[in-house]
């Protein structure tokens, strides 16, 4: 193993509003993370807690989803006030004392911002409801319908229409997830203003930087909008859509922050608008990599897929613009469940796919020590509204319970949502009390105190890979350029600077490999510098077996 040390004399200092470049976060949902008083139900203060344990994983920054006041229809994600903590969460003062701590320890703070709708029980949508003529009607879309008759045919992210039929004026409004996230009408300069105060608000309290929520839906086609092959497509990424996204840059530019837009619907190929020197974000989270391909009834994802997927992201965004790099979120199910098979090295080959592609990496919470999928068993089970909606829309189709359940929970959001495993104790230690959402039983061995003990763990290979990241240049900045894209299961790619080249070169399968390199290179001069395996010199010719992970460096000058 080369000395660390050595690589940060060549760190080229990133300008100060950069910082995010060379970063790495850590993705809290903090329901899951930590319960501290014992309700079931993780908390502020449970994050407080567990600070120095994100300081020793050696993370820079901290994204929290939604801890706002909200009904929870889609946990957190249905704001009823901008300006309030939920109190499942605790209170305004545990905020601002988790973000001086934080910060004390040298740690951001980045927070949702969801403006695409609000909950229903919002004050602004209550208004909205009581009359045709109340000032804050035009806050959401409404349009004329009947009972049986939709205005359009469009259908909602979370099944069923995007129109809910409202008696009291007899006209229905629009929205693109669940009926009680009723979206907001951006189109209203009121509404702009105030959700501009907001963010001013938060960004004034000193936190750090935003995740914007399902952001590339706030623009819609006019309801006469006909669908041909994308269903999506009246709320995607819509034209017009640039000019409140300048608004918002406008203001995210007048603080030192990070912003990372969830970018779903916009193709790699446009993103440089979204992500460029001049995007209107830092960052975007892309969610094509992760999308599902193959069998309904499957839960395995395509590496194939996967690295042609990141291979276009990472090109595309070469010379312009930054990616946000993910391979799991409280959206979706787990990764070394996905695209391994539960196992430490699976875990351990992926984190070094992720962590050393050019990009700002986003480790979402237990990933670091390899927490899998849920072996749900029953619907009972599930907590989340649209893997429930899918599960009853199968039954209604016609399948059995067990197929549906099945299919169902195969790709469920609550995968990812199970309680943290923070050691073998009861309720993996997340809480003292039965938590709100099942703890996976594989806590006994998946779970922090085991892997921090551990010499080879999986926890110490995160720390090793984001250590590695933050002190290497090439590793941050350096050019990307994937390697055998033709080969089933190997992920193989360099990071190059003007003095260095990288490679990553790993196996994502249980089984051996042999992969070939070009006869001109010096084999003699690449260095090993980080393997999850045994020693495995680079060479022309060579075999790869179970889950392999190996870093090369070359220097070139
Ligand atoms: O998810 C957004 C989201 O899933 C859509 O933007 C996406 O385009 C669509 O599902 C693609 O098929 C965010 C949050 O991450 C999620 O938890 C929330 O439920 C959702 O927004 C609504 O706020
Ligand atoms: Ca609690």
């Amino acid at each position: 193993m080369a000395d660390l040390a050595v690589q940060t004399k060549q760190k080229k200092k990133t300008e100060k509003n950069s910082w995010w470049k060379e970063a790495v976060g850590y993705q809290i949902y903090p329901r899951s993370f930590k319960d501290s008083n014992h309700d079931g139900i993780g908390d502020l203060n449970g994050i407080r807690q567990k600070l120095p344990y994100l300081k020793e994983l050696g993370i820079d920054f901290i994204w929290i989803n939604p801890i706002y006041a909200s009904p929870n229809v889609d946990n957190g994600y249905d704001i009823s006030d901008y300006q309030a903590i939920h109190e499942d969460f605790g209170t305004m003062d545990d905020f601002q004392a988790l973000l001086k701590e934080a910060h004390e320890l040298g740690l951001k703070i980045i927070m949702d911002l969801v403006v695409n709708h609000t909950s229903d029980q919002h004050p602004w949508f209550i208004e909205s409801k009581k009359s045709l003529d109340n000032p804050y009607r035009d806050y959401y879309h409404w349009a004329d319908a009947t009972n049986e008759v939709p205005p359009n045919n469009w259908q909602s992210f979370f099944g069923g229409s995007t129109w809910t039929y409202d008696e009291t004026t007899e006209q229905s409004y629009f929205h693109v997830f669940a009926k009680e996230q009723p979206d907001l009408n951006w189109k209203n300069s009121n509404v702009r203003h105030e959700i501009y105060q907001m963010i001013r608000w938060w960004l004034d309290l000193g936190i750090d930087g935003f995740r914007i929520d399902a952001i590339s839906h706030i623009q819609k086609e006019p309801w006469d909008f006909k669908i041909t092959d994308n269903q999506w497509a009246p709320f995607m990424n819509v034209a017009g859509i640039e000019l409140y996204l300048k608004e918002l840059r406008a203001i995210f530019n007048e603080y030192n922050i990070l912003t990372v837009g969830e970018a779903s619907g916009v193709p790699h190929h446009e993103a440089d608008a979204w992500t460029g020197d001049h995007g209107y974000f830092n960052m975007i989270f892309e969610l094509e990599h992760c999308q599902r391909i193959g069998e309904l009834g499957s839960q395995k994802g395509s590496i194939p897929h996967l690295k042609q997927s990141l291979n276009e992201w990472q090109t595309s965004l070469e010379h312009n613009g930054w990616n946000a790099l993910y391979l799991e979120n409280h959206d979706t199910p787990r990764s070394v469940s996905v695209y391994g098979d539960d196992s430490p090295e699976a875990a351990k080959a992926l984190a070094t796919v992720l962590l050393l592609l050019k990009g700002t990496p986003f480790i979402y919470q237990g990933q670091e020590v390899g927490m899998t999928n849920y072996p749900f068993r029953s619907i009972e089970e599930i907590n989340a509204a649209d893997t429930i909606h899918f599960y009853q829309t199968l039954l209604a189709q016609g399948k059995m319970t067990n197929e549906a359940l099945k299919i169902a929970v195969n790709w469920s959001r609550d995968h990812g949502r199970t309680p943290f495993q923070w050691e073998n104790a009861s309720h993996g230690g997340f809480s003292t009390t039965e938590p709100w959402l099942k703890v996976n039983e594989n806590y006994r061995i998946i779970n922090a105190a085991q892997k921090e003990m551990e010499n080879s763990s999986i926890f110490h290979h995160y720390q090793t890979l984001i250590r590695l990241k933050k002190q290497t240049d090439a590793l941050i900045h350096g050019t990307f350029e994937l390697l055998l894209p033709e080969h089933p299961t190997v992920f193989c790619y360099t990071r190059t600077t003007d003095t260095e080249r990288w490679l990553i070169l790993v196996q994502l399968d249980r089984k051996a490999t042999s992969v070939s390199f070009p006869a001109s290179w010096n084999y003699s001069e690449w260095e090993e510098l980080l393997t999850t395996a045994n020693i495995n010199p680079l060479n022309q010719q060579m075999t790869l077996s179970d889950y392999e992970a190996h870093v090369y460096r070359e220097k070139l000058v």
